[in-house]
């Protein structure tokens, strides 16, 4: 049994790259492994929030996860900012990582680039706390989306050169990251990830979207002009569909390709957003009544945060003792 940790920023609406790049292998992994799963609100005022809107989305987060079929009893569900020692761990950790370290993160680049001289401390800092998140609670593996998968490698250096420098204190983290999946594209550009900061609606598919939604951005989704429904990865757009209906429906990709034989894209997209309401509507009435709830949601978050904060500060007080702040 291993250890297995991800989180989300609530931070907006949820989209299916999310469920399939990190939601439903957390879920998956519950079966054999221990799991922890938080909603990380610290993370996502690294650029600014509504404090009304915050709330909202920590709770939608919630209900997503539990829906999705994270199972509060199995599984560690609990609210980054209620555990106070991953901030600690964060400012100790700030002490150990090096400014160039920072300087090279591609998502801090590319929205640094994208906020101009509006930059925060915290955004460029936001690897150093997802790296203390991870190492709090001895994690193997974390499943991410590919786009995560240097900030995990930043943990794993952290922690091979604390336990170098403070002695043997902290698990080596692996990011786990799906070979089909890890790296859902948008539908209005197949060369870029989805994404729920996208500038276009029409680049994402919302967890909540309804029907007809749903049904416009797929037809009106990026392709080609071959016509021929297959996974080939020259071909990103209809390739990121036939990811997408593959895993929605279960099907391999090659029973898609001979389904659609002699067929066009027309048919192909009218199927996809068939499957994808059938995916997505018993889904969003589970959110729907989780959302109803609301006091139920913030006691699951609340237990599972005192359960975190005592399994963090076990760590934290070894940590404390070995860079020699404890008397
Ligand atoms: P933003 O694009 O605004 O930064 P996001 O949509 O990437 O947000 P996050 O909260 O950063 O969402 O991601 C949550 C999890 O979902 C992470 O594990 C991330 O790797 C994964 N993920 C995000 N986008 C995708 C995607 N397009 N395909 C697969 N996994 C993804
Ligand atoms: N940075 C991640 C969210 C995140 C995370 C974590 C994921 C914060 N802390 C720890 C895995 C493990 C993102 O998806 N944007």
């Amino acid at each position: 049994m291993s250890k297995f940790l991800t989180a989300i920023q609530p931070s907006g609406l949820l989209h299916l790259g999310n469920y399939i790049g990190a939601i439903e292998p957390a879920v998956e992994s519950q079966q054999e492994n221990e799991l922890r799963m938080f909603v990380v609100d610290y993370h996502a005022i690294t650029v600014p929030q509504k404090p009304d809107e915050l709330r909202q989305n920590i709770l939608n987060a919630t209900a997503i996860y539990l829906a999705c079929g994270i199972d509060p009893n199995k599984t560690l569900l609990f609210q980054q900012s209620q555990v106070p020692q991953h901030t600690e761990l964060a400012w100790l950790l700030n002490c150990t990582v090096r400014m160039s370290e920072l300087e090279r993160m591609t998502q801090y680049k590319d929205k640094a680039k994208a906020r101009g001289e509006n930059v925060l401390v915290g955004l460029f800092d936001y690897p150093v706390l997802m790296a203390a998140d991870i190492l709090l609670y001895d994690t193997d593996v974390v499943p991410v989306g590919e786009d995560q998968k240097q900030h995990v490698e930043l943990a794993r250096d952290l922690a091979i050169r604390f336990n170098r420098d403070f002695g043997e204190t902290f698990v080596v983290p692996e990011p786990r990251i799906k070979k089909v999946g890890g790296r859902i594209m948008g539908l209005d550009d197949p060369m870029k990830k989805m994404s729920k900061s996208a500038g276009s609606a029409k680049n994402y598919i919302s967890l909540l979207d309804d029907e007809e939604t749903l049904r416009k951005k797929i037809m009106s989704a990026s392709t080609d002009s071959e016509g021929k429904v297959a996974f080939d990865e020259s071909r990103p757009g209809i390739t990121n569909l036939v990811t997408i209906f593959s895993i929605v429906a279960k099907k391999s990709f090659e029973q898609i390709e001979l389904d659609y034989v002699g067929k066009g894209y027309g048919d192909f997209k009218k199927d996809l957003a068939e499957a994808l309401t059938l995916f997505l509507m018993p889904l969003q009435t589970k959110i729907k009544t989780y959302l109803e709830h609301e006091d139920e949601l913030i006691k699951i978050l609340n237990a599972g945060s005192i359960r975190a904060r005592e399994e963090a500060e076990r760590k934290m007080e070894i940590v404390r003792k070995r860079i020699g702040v404890k008397l």
